[in-house]
């Protein structure tokens, strides 16, 4: 079953949005496998944000994401990466859509409260900096038969 890395910032930890947001992705019927609390290195900070190493804005997002306690998670289901995507909204705040958790709870695009795997690929690369394999949890739900 498809998998994707989210990821609740500092400012949503600090803003005790993680209640929130995990409760959106067990609604709509992911299921979660791995959970964390954790606090970013700097070193893990630079390689989870490698692809923005030349932009201009990359030290601030570096010490953005240290800042203080993320919430790290490994979520899976039928197209989680794209749907989560979708509910996270789009990267500036101002522009995410009502109903989404950017839109809903964020303004600016430096601090947008969740952190989401844009593709396949960056899910895997993503999921193996945070988690250790035997980190990740294989079980069956109940709910299962009704979401599918
Ligand atoms: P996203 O995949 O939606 O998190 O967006 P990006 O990978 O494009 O950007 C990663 C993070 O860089 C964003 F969450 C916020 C930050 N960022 C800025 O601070 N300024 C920008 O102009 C673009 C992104």
């Amino acid at each position: 079953m498809e998998k994707t890395f989210l990821m609740v910032k500092p400012d949503g930890v600090q803003r005790n949005l993680t209640g929130e947001i995990v409760q959106r992705f067990e609604k709509k019927g992911f299921k979660l496998v791995g959970a964390k609390l954790m606090q970013i290195s700097n070193e893990l900070a630079e390689q989870h944000y490698g692809e923005h190493k030349e932009r201009p804005f990359f030290g601030e997002l570096v010490d953005f994401i240290t800042s203080g306690p993320v919430f790290a998670m490994v979520w899976e289901g039928e197209g989680v990466i794209l749907t989560a995507r979708e509910m996270m909204g789009k990267t500036n705040p101002a522009e995410a859509a009502p109903g989404t958790i950017r839109g809903d709870f964020a303004v600016t695009v430096g601090k947008n409260i969740i952190h989401g795997s844009d593709s396949a690929e960056s899910a895997e690369r993503e999921i193996g900096l945070f988690f250790n394999e035997s980190e990740l949890v294989s079980y069956d739900k109940q709910d299962r038969d009704w979401i599918y």
